[in-house]
């Protein structure tokens, strides 16, 4: 599954660190492309790991539709998947990208089934969080499989990060996110294909789709949802926090939210 393309290409320095460039095209765009995250060996093995999960839980998946398969939390049932939701460089990547301490709001494993043929239609993640004061939450979207356009790449509207006040949008209609607001219908739409390895970071707030799987091979993303370390729970319904019994106003910290990955460094 490596491909000639992937090796010796990384975004990621000798320090952890990408180039502040990077930082400088996610705060502008609300996106951003990190490539060569993972090394071939580690994307092999994750990859192993997440379809041997897929077997075990595949009926457990929160969406019926055929969009994707919906794995939540899979850091709490398998422990090399849970290395990856922790894996350092991912975590100090995030918070530089951030500028603030993060915890973990929840992992989650996408897989578009080959032919699966459906779209993830646009919308945005944070209005469909059950959070409250936080600052810009954000997700790697980390590829375990090469994932051209034709194998269900995403698709971002730049610099909508900052478009609040949506309500959640249904990501089985292609409008819903434009009919709410008919002017993002007119912006530029960034299509961003990766290798096996590689992996977007994009913020709570910005608009994005991923395109239909139409390809032989399943797409594997295994996805990390980073939130602002001070995020208090809302009040509102998720299949997350529902079982916890938490009252509007409670940190969403605990075993359950581990953080802050890496103390702030100014
Ligand atoms: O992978 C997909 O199909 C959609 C992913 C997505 O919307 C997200 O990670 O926020």
């Amino acid at each position: 599954m490596t491909t000639t393309e992937q090796s010796g290409r990384s975004d990621i320095g000798a320090n952890g660190r990408v180039p502040d460039e990077l930082v400088a095209a996610y705060r502008e765009h609300g996106f951003v492309r990190v490539r060569g995250v993972l090394d071939p060996d580690e994307v092999e093995r994750f990859r192993t790991s997440a379809e041997a999960y897929l077997i075990a839980h595949r009926a457990e998946s929160l969406e019926k539709q055929g969009t994707f398969s919906q794995l939540v939390n899979v850091w709490q049932r398998d422990d090399n998947l849970r290395a990856l939701t922790f894996d350092p460089r991912l975590g100090r990547i995030a918070e530089q990208l951030a500028g603030f301490p993060l915890r973990l709001w929840h992992d989650q494993m996408l897989v578009k089934e080959p032919h699966n043929n459906v779209a993830t239609e646009f919308h945005q993640d944070r209005p469909f969080w059950p959070h409250a004061g936080d600052r810009l939450a954000l997700s790697a979207w980390i590829a375990l499989v090469d994932v051209p356009p034709e194998r269900g790449c995403m698709t971002f509207l730049p610099g909508t990060q900052h478009r609040t006040g949506l309500r959640p949008q249904n990501l089985g209609d292609e409008d819903d996110l434009f009919a709410l607001d008919p002017s993002l219908r007119w912006l530029p739409r960034v299509t961003v294909p990766l290798l096996a390895g590689d992996c977007t970071f994009h913020s709570g707030y910005t608009g994005h789709m991923a395109l239909p799987n139409r390809t032989d091979l399943a797409r594997y993303a295994h996805v990390i949802i980073y939130m602002d370390e001070a995020t208090t729970y809302s009040g509102t319904a998720h299949v997350v926090t529902d079982p916890l019994g938490l009252a509007a106003g409670d940190r969403l910290d605990g075993d359950t939210f581990p953080g802050p990955w890496i103390p702030h460094r100014g």
